[in-house]
């Protein structure tokens, strides 16, 4: 097989973050159970399991759990609210780590990034030699460990990872994809939601082999085009979706989880609102504008959507973000649900037109004269402290 031009991409997942986290800071806690979540109150707690130690698991208790059936399975574990602030910068600094083996670093959530190392191998060997480093590194600096996996693809590197947890490393030879994917649940496919796999078992597929199997046009007749393609190609372990690091990237986001899940929709929107001015300003510091709103919204037992909206030209001021982002986040909420995780993102980013190089500013465009004041304003005195008021009366 030729390897010649391959990729080597790492996926690194760091290993029961929150409650190694917690198992670090506090070494009595080594060897015990350890839950973080939501109160357990005695067994009558109503939220959910954020994480186990794998010394909890061993009694079956796991991420999303209702609180209330951990504690009925071990009422024994020590139990703990989440820190996201200490995991956070946990998260910052394990990823300083990362950045001392390559630029392009894809940060996925708080505990797992995509890495491109094919440049680095003539500096630091090839990418299980690299993934032995940043292990190494991330266990001596952090007192943590994490599961890496290696391959030609962010999807098989993806799946890698998970595959020896804990304190694992799985590497995948170019070439030995599909073999690799074959014997896999087939729900391990990106994109094969609930649907997808009643279609698959109806097509007699239980792995991601029997899959790869399948004529393209049978996949795409079943699936349509898109998703038809997708199947086909990430079954046989084909993925050439780069990894983007965040000088590069194509979007602008940020999001909150909350420390407990928030039943206030307020909270909720006063939330959004600072996130969409951080999004804004910071759109503006890199000079950039953006015509897709995206938000995000996940709720107690970790269901997530996302919604987006495309406007006629691309914003970056918190007086075009907000209503959308506001509006977006009405149509998609279950009130019922209490709140984990909102967000907002800005995409399809372009240079703004608008900005202080240009000298043909359009005198009726209020918004970025207002936006200018503000950052100048949030310079000297922190930010949020001008807009907020004319915008937010309504939340
Ligand atoms: N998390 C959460 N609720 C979930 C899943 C995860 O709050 N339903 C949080 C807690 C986890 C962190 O995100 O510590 C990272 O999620 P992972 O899925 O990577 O889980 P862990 O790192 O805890 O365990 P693993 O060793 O399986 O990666
Ligand atoms: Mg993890």
């Amino acid at each position: 097989m030729v390897t010649v031009g391959k990729r080597s991409i790492l996926h690194v997942d760091m290993d029961a973050f929150y409650a190694a986290v917690e198992e670090r800071e506090n070494p009595a806690l080594r060897g015990k159970p350890v839950v973080v979540g939501s109160e357990p109150k005695e067994g009558r707690g109503r939220g959910v399991v954020a994480t186990a130690n794998y010394a909890a698991r061993r009694y079956g208790i796991g991420s999303a759990m209702p609180i209330s059936e951990a504690w009925r399975r071990c009422p024994t574990a020590i139990y703990l609210r989440p820190r996201m602030s200490l995991y956070a910068d946990v998260s910052r600094e394990v990823r300083t780590i990362f950045e001392r083996f390559t630029d392009l670093v894809e940060p996925i959530s708080i505990d797992e990034a995509f890495l491109d190392v094919t440049a680095s191998h003539r500096l630091y060997g090839d990418g299980p030699a690299i993934a032995v480093l940043i292990k190494d590194a991330i266990r001596g600096e952090q007192e943590l460990t994490a599961s890496i996996g290696c391959a030609a693809s962010k999807f098989v590197a993806k799946i890698a990872s998970d595959l020896d947890k804990p304190d694992g490393l799985v590497a995948v030879r170019a070439g030995e994809e599909a073999e690799f994917l074959a014997p896999l649940p087939i729900g391990r496919l990106w994109g094969a939601g609930p649907k997808a796999l009643e279609r698959f078992r109806r097509l007699g597929c239980c792995t991601i082999g029997d899959a790869a199997r399948l004529e393209r046009d049978v996949l795409v007749r079943t699936f349509g085009e898109s998703l038809g393609d997708r199947f086909h190609r990430l079954s046989r372990g084909i993925d050439d979706r780069p990894v983007v690091s965040d000088h590069i990237r194509k979007s602008l986001g940020k999001e909150t989880t909350f420390g407990e899940d928030v039943a206030d929709r307020k909270v909720v929107e006063r939330t959004l609102f600072d996130l969409s001015e951080q999004v804004a300003s910071s759109l503006r510091r890199k000079g950039l504008a953006g015509a897709t709103v995206t938000v995000k919204l996940r709720w107690e037992g970790f269901d997530t959507v996302t919604r987006r909206r495309t406007l006629q030209e691309p914003v970056n001021t918190v007086e075009k973000i907000w209503p959308v982002a506001r509006e977006l986040l009405r149509t998609a909420d279950r009130p019922r649900l209490r709140v984990r995780l909102v967000g907002v993102t800005v995409s399809a980013l372009d240079r703004a037109e608008s900005g202080q190089s240009d000298l043909f500013v359009p005198s009726s465009d209020v918004d970025h004269r207002v936006a200018e004041a503000v950052d100048a304003l949030a310079e000297r005195f922190g930010s949020g402290t001008v807009t907020r008021a004319a915008l937010l009366d309504d939340v």
